[in-house]
């Protein structure tokens, strides 16, 4: 059979979703034929919900400047999306169109199936909106089919349905819209218990090279998104995996994860085929790996792959001795998801509990290898004052994290963050939350308003990285400067002068982790 599968991201967004490169992979090893559609690529102003959208006002493109330029841009960037979308069907005549989602990409994905030829098709949307949201998501006029929870098992059983023309209205984590309107809810398939029997991600789907086009730590590289574990021990309160574990039963400390050896083979076969020189691992803890498990993988990855990567994970899973692991395998860097620096929100409120004090030390095991440490941040969470937003920023200068990433809290429909913003008044029951931009704008009723947030969230980085003198002058221009403003636009340049030009931590950062490499193989 023939499968498109949609991805209707919503930036410029060069990653290869591991979803999306498993489920082609799956679909392949049972011989049906895919296609690739990716909306990022495309001029989307017919398909974006909201005006300030399309005046490119998505992403702050001010602090991403030197990076951008060293990214090739497709040069499909100019044509309509719902054209070229149009174009891809005619030319390869679907039998079945796949979309896969999250909260932010179904309102994309859902407008251009309405706009397009797509429409008498047979559409089934799936991934993690549909698996979280799946009563909002199949209430939209035109979805028949919505999908829950993972695909490997389920999605070739479809498959084979409609290869045997019969109706797929049985098949397992489907739901399904009647002409009448009723909703007829198939059962949850058990998960992949194994992950070791899955077949090895597909790239192949990814033939522009802007999917691989990285630029990390001052060189390009040919970047390999991977995973090889699924679940988190988190349950973080703000996050879809609290009710996917609740769904499936999982256990907190439960994780799916392949061996070593399974890894490595998928990693030598991913390097030779699409030449690639950096691994990206997007687990979504992968620092929650055990001691033993990252030796092993560490001595094979250093024998049979031995490239830079790069990792994310929970800050309190790191220990001294995982961090000098890390280096043996080549880990460069390391995002950890701070959230928040404000002890009593990230416990009471985000199910995040570890002080401030052990974030501190623990960031410092991976400087003291010459790890570099950046974070993700969230401001804008309910109850928060303007005060704990730069207990946040404060956190990140006194731990030294290198590079931060800010953004304002989003309410994703049905998490218990959103539910208790409900409870305590600061959302509205029914407000339509695809009006807002994520993660730009808040539907949350604060003590600080929307704009003074936002003027915040862009002065953070400011906050955490330049010395404490030139406080006054951050406040000057997050009070009474926009991003045009004359003290906004020289503390940027100091602060990309100290980030690229006078990086002497970068440098003490290299001795650290080439000592350490000493080290290692000295067996010490
Ligand atoms: C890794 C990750 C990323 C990586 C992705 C890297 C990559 N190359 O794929 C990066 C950092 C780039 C990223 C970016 C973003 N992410 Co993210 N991310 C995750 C994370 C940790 C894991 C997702 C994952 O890959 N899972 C494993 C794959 C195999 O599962 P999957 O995608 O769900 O696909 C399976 C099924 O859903 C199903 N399936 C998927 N699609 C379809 C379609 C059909 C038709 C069918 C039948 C089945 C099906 O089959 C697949 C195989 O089993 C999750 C949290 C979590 N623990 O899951 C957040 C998460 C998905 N991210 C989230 C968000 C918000 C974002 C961003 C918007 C953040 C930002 N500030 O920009 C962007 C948006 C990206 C986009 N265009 O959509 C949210 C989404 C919330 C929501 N309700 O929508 C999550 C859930 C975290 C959270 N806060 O709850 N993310
Ligand atoms: S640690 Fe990350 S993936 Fe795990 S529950 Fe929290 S936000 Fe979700």
């Amino acid at each position: 059979m023939k499968v498109l599968i949609l991805y209707p991201a919503l930036q410029l967004l060069n990653i290869k979703p591991m979803g999306v490169s498993m489920l082609s992979a799956v679909l392949k090893r049972d011989g049906h034929e895919v296609m690739f559609f990716n909306t990022s690529y495309y001029n989307q102003d017919r398909i974006l919900p909201c005006a300030s959208m399309k005046e490119k006002d998505i992403y702050p493109p001010y602090w991403f400047k030197r990076a951008k330029s060293k990214l090739p841009i497709p040069d499909t960037m100019h044509i309509d999306v719902v054209e070229a979308f149009n174009k891809s069907l005619e030319v390869f005549q679907p039998n079945v169109i796949l979309v896969s989602t999250t909260f932010v990409s179904f309102t994309l994905g859902y407008k251009l199936i309405t706009l397009s030829d797509a429409r008498g098709r047979l559409v089934i949307y799936g991934g993690i909106h549909c698996t979280t949201n799946p009563e909002l998501a199949i209430s939209n006029e035109n979805v028949k089919y919505i999908h829950l929870g993972e695909g490997e098992i389920s999605v070739p059983a479809i498959l084979s349905k409609l290869q045997a023309n019969e109706s797929i209205d049985n098949c397992d984590n489907l739901w399904v819209k009647n002409g009448s309107g009723s909703i007829k809810k198939n059962k949850l398939v058990e998960l992949t218990k194994d992950l070791g029997e899955l077949p090895y991600y597909d790239f192949d789907i990814y033939a522009n090279e802007s999917y691989y086009v990285r630029p990390f730590l001052g060189n390009i590289y040919r970047a390999a998104d991977y995973s090889m574990s699924r679940g988190c021990f988190k349950r973080c309160s703000y996050c879809f995996y609290k009710n996917f574990s609740d769904t499936y039963g999982i256990k907190e400390k439960e994780i799916r994860r392949y061996s070593p050896e399974r890894a490595i083979e998928e990693l030598v076969y991913l390097k030779e085929r699409y030449k690639i020189t950096l691994i990206k691992f997007y687990d979504s803890d992968f620092l929650s790996v055990g001691a033993t498990y990252l030796d092993k993988f560490s001595r094979l990855y250093k024998r049979y792959i031995d490239l830079p990567n790069t990792s994310t994970g929970c800050i309190d899973h790191v220990t001294e001795k995982k961090a000098k692991y890390l280096v043996r395998m080549g880990c460069r860097s390391i995002t950890v998801g701070l959230e928040s620096g404000n002890e009593n929100i990230r416990k009471r409120l985000l199910n995040r509990n570890y002080s401030n004090k052990l974030f501190i030390e623990r960031v410092k095991y991976l400087r003291n290898v010459g790890i570099r440490v950046t974070t993700a941040n969230i401001i804008g969470f309910p109850t928060e004052t303007r005060k704990d937003m730069l207990e946040t920023m404060m956190l990140n200068k006194k731990a030294r994290v290198v590079y931060q990433d800010y953004n304002i809290f989003f309410p994703f429909p049905n998490l218990e963050l959103t539910k208790y913003s409900i409870e305590k008044g600061y959302l509205e029951k029914d407000i339509k939350l695809d009006s807002y931009i994520y993660p730009l704008e808040t539907p949350l009723k604060l003590e600080i308003s929307h704009e003074q947030m936002r003027n915040l969230s862009r002065c953070a980085r400011l906050y955490a990285t330049l010395p404490f003198f030139f406080i006054p002058m951050i406040r000057y221009a997050e009070r009474y400067n926009t991003r045009d403003g004359l003290v906004w636009r020289f503390l940027r340049r100091v602060y990309f002068i100290k980030l690229h030009y006078l990086d002497f931590a970068g440098l003490i950062r290299r001795i650290r982790w080439e000592w350490t490499v000493r080290k290692l193989s000295r067996g010490q």
